[in-house]
């Protein structure tokens, strides 16, 4: 059964003026299409077919470039639409409050340590808030569709939260701003679909 392109969920309007519609169908329709695409491609015929892409990841030779990327670029598109919407989205609150509080004292402090992780990753990259089992969380970076599910990237557990800070992902609106692109992505980040992921994922 070969990876499908997911759906958004929502318009690529729905989250202007944070993120514009056209950043949105091109990244989507084009990108994350594109990602699909060639990971189908890449594990056709191999013994990962059939695998579910957390197996695919979490099992990966870091040397299978086609696979690390466009896994990689598959996983994180789709997580990273599920962490966005415009409406209802929430608060921390709950477990997932409890634990940022004990790991990060408030929520600009968490804020802080994210954005500064998004704003520092050289080049093209991810910034994560990922639980550890036990429930613990942290805030890391990778660079190009590294992911913390792939063997030996120096951050762990699973991704919660995630933002592309790819310039595909700011650059017509935001151009070289991608400070004002992380602040916006604040404003749309859907809280109660990270609280599910941090509750299955402790
Ligand atoms: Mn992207």
């Amino acid at each position: 059964m070969a990876f499908e392109l997911p759906e958004l969920g929502y318009a690529y309007d729905a989250l202007e003026p944070n993120i514009d519609a056209r950043t949105m169908e091109i990244h989507h329709s084009k990108h994350h299409n594109g990602y699909t695409t060639k990971l189908n491609g890449a594990i056709a015929g191999t013994d990962l077919e059939g695998n579910s892409i957390e197996e695919i990841l979490g099992n990966l030779d870091m040397s299978n470039g086609a696979v690390r990327n466009n896994g990689g670029g598959f996983y994180n598109h789709s997580l990273f639409w599920s962490v966005m919407n415009p409406n209802n989205t929430g608060a921390l609150s709950g477990d997932l409050k409890d634990a940022v509080m004990a790991e990060f004292g408030s929520f600009e402090a968490f804020k802080d340590a994210f954005s500064k992780a998004a704003a520092t990753q050289f080049g093209s990259g991810w910034a994560w808030l990922c639980v550890l089992p036990g429930g613990k969380v942290e805030v890391c970076s990778t660079p190009n569709q590294d992911n913390p599910l792939m063997p030996g990237v120096t951050c762990g557990g699973t991704p919660i939260l995630g933002i592309d800070v790819w310039e595909h992902a700011y650059y017509l609106n935001y151009q070289n701003r991608r400070p004002d692109y992380i602040e916006a992505f604040f404003n749309v980040i859907n809280w109660n679909e990270v609280a599910s992921r941090y509750a299955a994922n402790k």
